[in-house]
């Protein structure tokens, strides 16, 4: 007998033809809201919810969770969609997939960061447009990368992984935790107990945070002017992390230089003011879509799964 589990949006193929070898699953490959994911359960009779980030699961919507659902698995590492007391609370497992996704990442990050450093919005614009007008030499210049000091708030597992990417291209590495690191994780980097003690010293700034009450716009009037004059801002985290008017005004003012941006606080219905300027490369929300990736966030949401259905401790657990 194949286990029962419904899936609450389309995901990687690959991913999608195990599920359909392995599981009872009526995947239809549709985004799903939380209503019909629970009457997709009921009706279906679940074993287990396979969800992503683009939904919230609120203390009520986990209420209504029918018993006979035995896990709740995110396909992301990010867990501040799920209401983590609200499951322990009723006992649900609930796990995540971290690691198979900070390598890409991290790639997106450098990604954002070249393309503010380099003008890569305009100059793709340029092209397109057809090109036809050579420059001078004191024309569309951008700036140096190489060299420049990068502040990372959290270094975390994708904050390391971009650190490492940075010191390629001959970057200092800063930092921003509430603890320090030990020496083989800090590689060098430089800890600030306090964030707005760093931010002073940053050529450019990566949020590699998760979201949450913590860290909600930590990127506000006052800390965009703690950076210096011309900065690069970076976000691959969340967009809760950013008061995004504040953002836009020191984007137009030139506090920053450019910034590079993969998150919004609303997705997909973006601030579109964000589009209007030119010095800022938009992403919309691809830190992990990579093929690689994401069957390795889906083959990771099974195996989790696949403990829990089979009675063992799940691998990732967002609770204990
Ligand atoms: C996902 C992410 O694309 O893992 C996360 O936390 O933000 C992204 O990798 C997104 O959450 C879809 O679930």
């Amino acid at each position: 007998m194949k286990h029962r589990l419904i899936v609450s949006r389309q995901i990687a193929p690959d991913v999608a033809a195990t599920i359909a070898a392995q599981y009872d699953c009526p995947y239809e490959g549709k985004e799903m809201t939380a209503e019909e994911v629970l009457a997709a359960a009921a009706a279906h009779k679940a074993e287990a919810l396979m969800i992503t980030s683009h939904v919230r699961w609120t203390g009520e919507l986990i209420a209504r969770i029918p018993d006979h659902v035995k896990i709740l698995a995110t396909c992301s590492v990010g867990t501040e969609h799920i209401d983590i007391p609200a499951c322990k609370a009723r006992g649900l497992p609930a796990t995540n997939t971290p690691d198979v996704l900070t390598e890409c990442t991290a790639d997106l990050a450098l990604m954002l960061m070249l393309n503010a450093f380099r003008r890569g919005h305009e100059y793709d614009a340029i092209m397109r447009a057809g090109w036809r007008r050579g420059y001078g030499l004191g024309e569309m210049m951008g700036l140096r990368m190489w060299g420049k000091t990068l502040g990372i708030l959290g270094l975390g597992r994708i904050g390391r992984a971009v650190a490492q990417r940075a010191r390629g291209f001959g970057m200092k590495i800063l930092y921003a935790a509430p603890r320090r690191l030990p020496p083989e994780l800090e590689q060098g980097a430089t800890w600030y107990q306090d964030f707005r003690a760093m931010l002073p010293h940053c050529d450019v700034l990566s949020l590699h945070a998760p979201g949450g009450p913590a860290t909600a716009d930590i990127m506000n009037a006052e800390t965009f002017a703690l950076l210096p004059r011309g900065a690069v801002f970076v976000n691959a985290a969340r967009g809760a992390l950013v008061d995004e008017t504040a953002l836009i005004d020191a984007l137009k003012s030139g506090q920053l230089y450019a910034a590079g941006l993969d998150v919004f606080k609303n997705e997909p219905e973006f601030d579109l003011r964000f589009a209007e300027l030119p010095n800022v490369f938009l992403c919309p929300h691809m830190g992990s879509a990579t093929v690689e990736t994401r069957n390795a966030m889906g083959y990771r949401a099974l195996d989790n799964i696949a403990a829990v259905l089979a009675g063992k401790p799940p691998i990732d657990p967002i609770w204990t």
